[in-house]
């Protein structure tokens, strides 16, 4: 039996420089995303949108802008996601911006160790999220999520898995990688996190990464896939705040969803950074949902 998706929309841009991501979950729903994936098979369930403080666009304070709101909008994303696990529902988050992450994948990492079962997280994304309040160049939360779901943020958005740290740093590859800030990369180093750079993908292709990305993949797995568009080369993703140049094309991010939906443990999702005010005719909220469709299962193969 497929599981059934519920989806969970978080119209905010609180943790983002530009303005425009709140945007996303209608963008998607316009995209048809429930209608795509009923007629691939699965019951869907839209939760609707949650609710949640309007974003002030304030200066930083203590390198932190928006915490508070921040808190507010992940206070809800977490119990959406909980009550979605915990109805036995598959939940696909629909940012929003990369922040409410730390919802997400806490009230996930929850779930996962009340299961038994081992958390993987594939964090696909043009950056790597792990800036701290103190080496972040921008204050901008959306920055902050990896950092803050391995322990390292302020005290109001870490720990809220019910331990000090929802990931340890074993737990997540990244893919796509392509603008790390100077301070990101000594904490990746120091924590010895596993990135799949553009330059691994460009010299070992997206077969071979991914092989290696999901090699430990098994029955006891939860993998839960935090999916920013960004991820995407903008030629093919417009519609995103921080783009960057020469990310994988659709074609790439095809496979790269396949192979994920081969390994039949997809068990949560994040689709977020969406932003239909930069996007060109709803392409990247298009494009978003076909990939969706890939990793639920979705497949190109003719035999
Ligand atoms: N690393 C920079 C830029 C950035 C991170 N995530 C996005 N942009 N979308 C920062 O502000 O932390
Ligand atoms: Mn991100
Ligand atoms: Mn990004």
């Amino acid at each position: 039996m497929p599981p059934i998706l519920e989806l969970i929309g978080a119209p905010t841009d609180i943790g983002a420089s530009v303005r425009g991501a709140g945007m996303g979950p209608d963008a998607l729903r316009v995209a048809d995303i429930a209608g795509t994936l009923v007629r691939l098979g699965f019951e869907v369930h839209d939760a609707g949108n949650l609710a949640g403080p309007a974003t002030p666009w304030a200066a930083p304070t203590d390198g932190l802008r928006h915490l508070e709101e921040t808190v507010a909008w992940n206070r809800a994303v977490y119990d959406a996601v909980d009550a979605a696990l915990g109805a036995g529902r598959m939940p696909l988050m629909m940012g929003g911006d990369h922040s409410l992450a730390i919802g997400s994948i806490s009230a996930v990492a929850w779930h996962a160790r009340q299961r038994r079962q081992t958390l993987r997280v594939l964090w696909l994304d043009a950056h790597t999220d792990v800036n701290t309040h103190g080496t972040s160049p921008s204050g901008n939360i959306h920055g902050m999520p990896v950092a803050c779901l391995l322990g390292h943020g302020p005290a109001a958005l870490t720990g809220w898995s019910g331990e000090r740290a929802a990931l340890t740093p074993d737990a997540i590859r990244f893919l796509g990688i392509r603008s790390v800030d100077a301070d990101e990369k000594r904490a990746i180093r120091a924590q010895g996190l596993r990135v799949f750079d553009m330059r691994h993908l460009d010299e070992h292709g997206m077969r071979n990464t991914m092989t290696e990305a999901l090699q430990d993949v098994d029955d006891d797995t939860h993998l839960h896939v935090s999916f920013d568009l960004d991820c995407l080369d903008p030629a093919d993703a417009p519609g995103v705040g921080t783009g960057v140049r020469g990310g994988p094309t659709y074609r790439e991010m095809q496979l790269c969803m396949e192979m994920i939906a081969d390994t039949g443990r997809l068990g949560s999702l994040d689709v977020v950074e969406l932003n239909p005010a930069l996007d060109v005719r709803n392409r990247t909220a298009e494009v978003a949902v076909e990939l969706i469709e890939s990793l639920l299962g979705k497949s190109t193969l003719v035999r």
